[in-house]
């Protein structure tokens, strides 16, 4: 590669080809959600793919992940089983929970793919058990909870950003600030002007980003992580970016009324997947390649949904399966 990316070629590529694959899969949600196949409401990743994709790259497979409801990309890019992953949606047994969660409940426990939850805000506190756990018997293993800027609302992010950084905890706090909850501004709903800021008041390292770069979410994230390991706090990072399609839904919502045609426009000429293809492209990566590789990655899609329509839904056999701890 040449000056116009400073990673190592199979590192900024690779961050492309999952920058592509979040964003193929769910192209392909789009296409097919309208069959009625998969009975799973969607709260749909597109436009916010570089945040998942560049912290979870960052983590290297040291690292554990929480997801919030709007979990496709963090789970496609922290696993990048898209078998598995529409195998769920399509409510198969072939799907991450044996076709039981859906699409706001996916994980890979082996993987270190910990959960994700409707509830909004619900995986921060379990976030800090995964790094208590990890502090005792894995130094080194960070946890990455994701979560959206309505979460920062709750009791319960402050309640466990305290606690973290009571007992230094490596906890990743990473906000997927897309300045909305559902249709409400960020302005409209805290009684304060900057969270950094206030973030800044506790033991934890704070870093902002407003780029959607994945390169630089990337940095951004390996920078965190070196970190935490040093000065044995959590982080908080908080990265703006900005969701393309309705709050729940596959449609666009563009000429909503809470939508505003400037950073419409703003926004998707810094689009994340395209931003990192041209870099490949300006850094000497032949388009063939690139191109063989997308091929390759939409054919693979396609039998994903062969396979998820193929397989059976779940029977009452695995009514219970995965839903209780089985004590050993
Ligand atoms: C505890 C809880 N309160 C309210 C809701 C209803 N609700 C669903 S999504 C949402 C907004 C969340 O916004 P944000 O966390 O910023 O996520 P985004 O949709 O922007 O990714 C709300 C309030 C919920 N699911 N859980
Ligand atoms: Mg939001």
């Amino acid at each position: 590669m040449n000056a116009v990316t400073s990673l190592p070629r199979d590192v900024a590529l690779g961050l492309y080809r999952t920058l592509y694959l979040a964003r193929r899969c769910e192209e392909v949600i789009v296409r097919i959600y309208p069959d009625d196949e998969m009975k799973t409401p969607m709260h749909m990743s597109m436009g916010q793919e570089a945040v998942s994709v560049g912290i979870c790259k960052a983590l290297a497979g040291n690292g554990d992940v929480i997801a919030s409801y709007r979990s496709h990309a963090t789970y496609l890019a922290h696993t990048e089983d898209h078998r598995s992953f529409f195998g769920e949606l399509h409510g198969r047994t072939n799907g991450t929970a044996d076709g039981k969660s859906g699409s706001m409940h996916l994980a890979d426990i082996p993987k270190g793919m910990l959960g994700a939850s409707g509830i909004v805000g619900a995986g921060i506190p379990v976030a800090l058990g995964a790094a208590f756990a990890n502090k005792q018997q894995s130094p080194g293993r960070v946890v990455a909870v994701f979560f959206g800027d309505g979460a920062v609302d709750e009791g319960a992010f402050w309640e466990s950003l305290n606690i973290a950084c009571a007992m230094g905890l490596p906890v990743m706090f990473v906000c997927e600030d897309n300045d909305l909850a559902v249709h409400t501004r960020v302005s409209d709903r805290r009684g304060y002007s900057s969270l950094p800021d206030v973030v800044r008041r506790y033991n934890c390292m704070v870093l902002e980003d407003e780029s959607n770069d994945v390169e630089a979410i990337y940095r951004l994230g390996r920078y965190a992580i070196e970190q935490m390991m040093s000065q044995k706090t959590p982080a908080f990072l908080n990265i703006r970016t900005y969701r393309y399609l309705e709050h729940c839904g596959t449609a666009p919502d563009t000429d909503a009324p809470y939508r505003k045609a400037a950073e419409d426009a703003f926004w998707k000429g810094r689009d994340c997947v395209a931003m990192q293809r041209k870099r490949l492209l300006e850094g000497g990566v032949p388009e063939s390649e690139i191109v063989k590789m997308e091929r390759a990655i939409d054919a693979d899609i396609e039998v994903s949904v062969a396979a998820a329509n193929q397989a059976p839904h779940p029977g009452q056999d695995l009514l219970y399966r995965g839903v209780f701890h089985e004590a050993s």
